[in-house]
């Protein structure tokens, strides 16, 4: 496969400093020699643009917190990544989790997308309901068209994700007026309850069932997905994550399913890890996903 790594080196979206080392992290950690290793052809893309925090006052525009600059590193990311050939499995290197609204767009290629959002979090909230102004709690409400209008529309004024094309896996940690909007949106959601007591093998099997309409899938893999303890570098941890082998079989059998076309790995945060395993733990899950097998 023809694998495109694009780094969006952006923590304007969180509430605090050290995701924008995250790229570096990912490929120090030797992502793409990893993927090379399994037979793919590599291109790494290098890093968009993104403005420094330090270089300007810290806006606020209508509550959300450093919106333009975030606007112009997801514009550019959509950008990249749209030009790309279809037949290419772009895999983004955030960088916190807004950045999200352009790289889904970007990967979709302009087409029907199934979302599989893996996460601590649902990330559904919108500037009305946000509890923080930080933009990487938001990201899937303006990928299905809710909020800001120009975030919701950075692949276009008629694409956006369905939401009943995604499925979030992991989830634990929801805001109130966030868990209202995303019942009413109608979000297939499995928390870490429905992953204890069903079983990752089950969920997969009915996200795949779900998602079978669709005409592109993309992963969207928060690191705060899983167990803190596995993954410690991460800027907002949750007790009660998916263990190790609970994130590699999500992606063993989404690899299996040969279905998904674009990745994400984001909310990797290296000022907060203890000798680069958040970054390590992430790279493995890519290969997994990219078709690792243990025999
Ligand atoms: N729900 C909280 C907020 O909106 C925190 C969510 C953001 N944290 C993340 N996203 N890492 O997955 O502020
Ligand atoms: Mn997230
Ligand atoms: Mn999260
Ligand atoms: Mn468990």
């Amino acid at each position: 496969m023809d694998i495109s790594i694009l780094g969006i080196p952006m923590d304007l979206g969180a509430g605090r400093r050290g995701v924008d080392m995250g790229p570096g992290a990912l490929r120090n950690a030797r992502l793409n020699a990893t993927l090379r290793g399994l037979g793919h052809h590599v291109t790494d893309l290098g890093d968009v643009p993104v403005t420094i925090p330090e270089t300007i006052d810290k806006l606020e525009q209508g509550g959300l917190i450093f919106r333009d600059s975030i606007l112009d590193a997801c514009r550019e990311a959509y950008r990249r990544l749209s030009a790309l050939s279809p037949d290419t499995f772009p895999i983004s290197i955030g960088g916190d989790h807004s950045v999200s609204m352009g790289t889904v767009a970007g990967a979709s290629q302009g087409q029907r997308t199934g979302l599989i959002w893996v996460d601590a979090h649902t990330d559904y909230n919108t500037p009305g309901s946000s509890p923080s102004g930080n933009i990487h709690g938001m990201p899937v409400a303006h990928l299905t068209g809710l909020g800001d209008p120009d975030l919701s529309r950075i692949g276009g004024q008629d694409w956006r994700v369905r939401p009943e094309d995604i499925v979030m896996i992991g989830i634990r940690s929801v805001d109130a007026a966030e868990r209202d909007l995303v019942k009413e949106a109608g979000i297939k959601v499995y928390t870490m309850k429905d992953v204890d007591t069903l079983g990752i093998s089950r969920i997969t099997e009915e996200a795949m069932e779900r998602l079978s309409g669709v005409q592109r899938l993309h992963v969207s893999f928060d690191a705060d997905a899983l167990d803190p303890s596995l993954c410690p570098g991460v800027g907002t941890p949750v007790l009660g994550g998916l263990s190790y082998r609970e994130g590699h079989l999500l992606m063993e059998l989404l690899a299996e399913s040969r279905r998904v076309t674009s990745m994400d790995i984001v909310e990797v945060n290296p000022t907060l890890d203890t000798r680069n395993t958040t970054a390590d733990v992430m790279v493995g899950m890519a290969a997994s996903l990219l078709g690792q097998q243990i025999m």
